[in-house]
């Protein structure tokens, strides 16, 4: 059946350091993805932008948890936004913005539907908490936050906790973590595929276990899409590039057996930033892979 896909963009930037990725939404619509999934046969509406402050206009008040307020209130706001679009049935694509804005985006797509697994293609874990982050950046703890752990601020959003549960948790890409964080990773019991898996077994192998791993009793997957998963030669438009990424042919097959496995139900497209970009290459990875993701063949 065709999906009716709701647009959300999340021009969110204080989750991290470097300006510009709050202009991640216009890049990815500057790139047609209204008009790619329209001719895959998608009913498409765009909802527009949710309302995110400027950090100009804000001042860091917690150095290990920046722009904790600002965030809470934002995230809040996208899980409404997200969990209005799943009850009536819609495909939500949330474009941010930092990864922080996942937060808000798994909040409303469990409030929605309490039984979700998820799969976070990203360089990074975000499985960082005030305690272990090494920058207090908050786009490096949304993973943490949605499985309950972290600031109750974070965890707390949208009235309930935790979203999800770590044995439908499957992390790919991985190749950034820290030293600290990897013990959380420990003690989580997500599942991790790093790009030694994917070197090893294949992108195939690799996503045919987490396929299986997140959507194990579940009624939908949440895919979240971490541009930086990719390799920068490929996506250079990312705020915390890592040499040694997924390819755009990896990526590829990831999207097309996540599309024949028909399990994803939301979808975020996140770390998108334009002015570190070479002629929004980067967004138009991001749509051809959610254009994979909804079902583009070649024949
Ligand atoms: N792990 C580092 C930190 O927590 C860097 C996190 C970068 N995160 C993202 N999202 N770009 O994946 O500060
Ligand atoms: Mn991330
Ligand atoms: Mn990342
Ligand atoms: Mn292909």
């Amino acid at each position: 059946m065709k999906k009716q896909v709701s647009i959300i963009g999340v021009p969110l930037d204080l989750g991290q350091g470097r300006r510009g990725v709050d202009m991640g939404p216009s890049a990815i619509r500057y790139a047609n993805l209204q008009e790619r999934l329209q001719k895959l046969g998608c009913q498409v509406t765009d909802l527009g932008n949710v309302d995110v402050p400027t950090p100009e206009s804000q001042r860091v008040e917690h150095e290990k948890l920046k722009y904790l307020k600002e965030i809470v209130s934002v995230s809040n706001h996208v899980a409404e936004r997200v969990a209005a679009e799943m009850q009536q049935g819609k495909f939500p694509i949330i474009l941010g913005g930092d990864h922080s804005m996942a937060i808000g985006s798994v909040a409303g797509v469990t409030k929605a539907n309490r039984n979700i697994g998820v799969i976070w293609f990203d360089a990074h874990a975000d499985m960082n908490t005030e305690e272990t982050t090494p920058s207090g950046n908050i786009h490096g703890m949304p993973l943490a936050v949605s499985l309950g752990i972290g600031h109750p601020d974070l965890t707390g959003v949208a009235g309930f906790q935790p979203k999800i549960q770590a044995k439908n948790v499957v992390l790919v890409g991985a190749r950034s973590i820290d030293e600290e964080e990897r013990l959380i990773i420990r003690r989580s019991g997500i599942t991790v595929f790093t790009m030694h898996e994917i070197d090893k077994l294949g992108m195939s192998k690799v996503m045919s276990e987490a396929i299986r791993i997140a959507s194990d009793g579940v009624s939908g997957v949440h895919l979240s899409l971490d541009l930086d998963a990719f390799d920068p030669r490929e996506a250079p438009g990312v705020g915390t590039p890592v040499l040694g990424g997924v390819t755009y042919r990896e990526g590829h097959l990831a999207m097309e057996m996540l599309a024949s496995a028909d399990m994803v139900t939301s979808v975020d497209v996140v770390e998108v930033n334009p002015v570190l970009d070479v002629e929004n290459r980067t967004a138009r990875v991001a749509v051809d892979m959610i254009g994979s993701l909804l079902g583009k063949t070649v024949l």
